[in-house]
């Protein structure tokens, strides 16, 4: 038994090596370097003092010429204390009405230390003394705001994966899909005080463990040609990190959207990364920050924390990681109620060539918003796949590994029993699995209360938003997205008669799209009727 659990481990560790050497073939040379200088960084921590040659190595300076030539590392973190300084009365203000959520975030590391337990006695025999622990991340936090504004690198430093692996996002270098990387944030106890890191030490030492919580992140395109993946994503998201670059004007287009888009999702909490800090002056950062928080303010976000960074050399990294725990509790989902996962992709992991004996069935990912699923129950997917679709939970796991038992929260995969040809290149993306007959039939005609988005930022293509009948829209409903067609618009009600099937209940919220342009804008959100 013992030689086997070994000859196991051994494997397993040999399969975690091969597979970290291949994902890091598959990121892109430059971002290599990129990685191994930061990771040097990182580790000189705050002491960072660089000199301005050796700073010419870095890739992205191609990219991101500097309108400052004396623009350094040093400065970086310089700038970044600088702003923290001016901005800590603001931020101590925003952590006053924290506290109150921490006890209850105390709570919830409770309740997390409890599921564990569970999930332990789920997952091993009894007789096993030290199971592996196995945790299902407990929420989803999405990253979100304008192109190139530092969100898949922002994610980088955040959780050490780089999302944008797709052949096609490394030739463009902007995202296309959905990124997701999941990572642990530790609260310390450490001389210097309390400490938020995502690492269980602090300065290369360990650290006493207060709590501890298991985040996924969602990378959202910010490219506005996907807004409306942006918008599909919105619906796991339970929280966000808004990236706004420093050294640009704030609010740019998508800066605007992304955040309207959380807000119909129901989304308000939100910190903000006022990121790439380290390419402009002190003055300009202070200016940045104010009109950052004239923005949020007028958007409705006034409790929202802004915290300076450099995501490109890691700086303040442990305060962005402080002010999510802090401001960005886990919400309490209800696991008494039916079933509900929003698909967010799917695949086939079967190689070519795999026996038929050995054939995996298809697997769905995504996350629970209400209820729980075990391996071994039935699942419907809504809409379904030309018809009622009914599948049984063959495994169930998360970036860790397997566990019997998913809740809500955080991002999870699913091995059904569906023919895996089914689910390649994400096609059942935008489906919801649910308990067996718990959703009303599958729509065609939608019937809408909408409301406009009045704040466009470019003034002149107000009155193209208007809703016309005949023309077509996209409509956000959860994950999925659909076209449908205006066959009726008044104040009262707009009426889509949509181009494919999709599950809707009556009070839902849906996103509307319309094509701007060229391009599709969020113009409006309704409320099924
Ligand atoms: N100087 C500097 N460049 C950054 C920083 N964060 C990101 N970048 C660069 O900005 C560009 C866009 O970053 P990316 O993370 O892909 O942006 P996204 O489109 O929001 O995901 C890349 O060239 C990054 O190297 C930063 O803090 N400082
Ligand atoms: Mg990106």
């Amino acid at each position: 038994m013992k030689k086997k659990e070994l000859a196991e481990k051994a494997d397993a560790v040999k399969k975690t090596a091969k597979k970290k050497e291949q994902s890091l073939e598959s990121i892109p040379k430059e971002t290599k370097i990129k990685a191994k200088k930061k990771t040097k960084e990182v580790s000189a921590n705050e002491e960072i003092s660089k000199t301005h040659s050796e700073k010419t190595l870095l890739p992205h300076e191609h990219k991101e010429s500097s309108p400052h030539p004396h623009k350094s590392e040093t400065h970086a973190v310089h700038v970044t204390h600088e702003v923290k300084h001016e901005v800590k009365h603001e931020i101590k203000q925003e952590h006053v009405h924290e506290a109150k959520h921490e006890v209850k975030h105390e709570v919830k590391q409770e309740h997390v230390h409890e599921a564990k337990h569970e999930d332990k006695s789920n997952v091993c025999p009894p007789f096993t003394k030290k199971p592996k622990e196995i945790l299902q991340p407990e929420i989803n936090i999405g990253m979100i705001g304008h192109v190139d504004h530092g969100k898949t690198s922002l994610t980088k430093a955040i959780t050490g994966k780089w999302c944008d692996t797709h052949s096609e996002e490394m030739k463009r270098g902007i995202s296309i899909r959905l990124g997701y990387a999941d990572v642990t944030f530790y609260k310390l106890k450490t001389d210097s005080g309390i400490v938020y890191s995502n690492k269980p030490e602090h300065n290369g030492k360990a650290a006493e463990v207060i709590s501890k919580r298991m985040v996924s992140f969602v990378d959202a395109p910010g490219h506005e040609t996907l807004m409306t993946t942006m918008l599909s994503g919105a619906a796991l998201m339970n929280g966000a990190v808004l990236v706004i670059a420093s050294n640009e004007v704030c609010p740019q287009p998508r800066t605007i959207e992304h955040l309207m888009a959380l807000k119909f999702a129901g989304v308000d909490k939100v910190v903000v990364a006022q990121n790439k800090i380290d390419l402009i002056t002190k003055e300009d950062a202070l200016k940045n920050y104010k009109a950052i928080r004239d923005f949020l303010d007028n958007y409705g976000y006034k409790d929202t924390p802004i915290v300076p960074t450099a995501a490109n050399f890691g700086a303040n990294i442990d305060s962005l990681i402080e002010a999510i725990e802090t401001h960005i509790p886990t919400p309490h989902f209800d696991e008494s109620k039916p079933l509900k996962m929003f698909i967010a992709r799917s695949f086939d992991i079967n190689k070519p060539g795999t026996k038929t004996k050995d054939i995996k069935g298809a697997i769905i990912g995504g996350s629970i918003s209400q209820g729980v699923v075990t391996v071994g129950d039935e699942i419907e997917l809504c809409p379904g796949l030309k018809g009622k679709t009914i599948t049984k939970v063959i495994s169930i796991s998360t970036d860790q590994g397997l566990i019997q038992k998913a809740r809500p929260g955080g991002l999870l995969a699913i091995g059904t029993a569906l023919d895996p040809s089914v689910a390649q290149n994400d096609q059942l993306r935008g489906q919801m699995a649910v308990k067996v007959g718990s959703l009303p039939a599958a729509i065609k005609e939608m019937q809408l209360k909408v409301s406009m988005f009045e704040r466009m930022i470019e003034q002149n293509i107000k009155e193209k938003t208007i809703i016309k009948v005949t023309e077509p829209l996209v409509v956000t409903i959860g994950t999925n997205t659909v076209v449908g067609f205006v066959t009726k618009s008044d104040a009262k009600m707009t009426v889509l008669n949509l181009k494919n099937e999709v599950a809707a209940e009556k009070g839902e919220r849906v996103a509307l799209s319309k094509n701007i342009n060229g391009q599709w804008r969020l113009i409006a959100y309704g409320e099924i009727i």
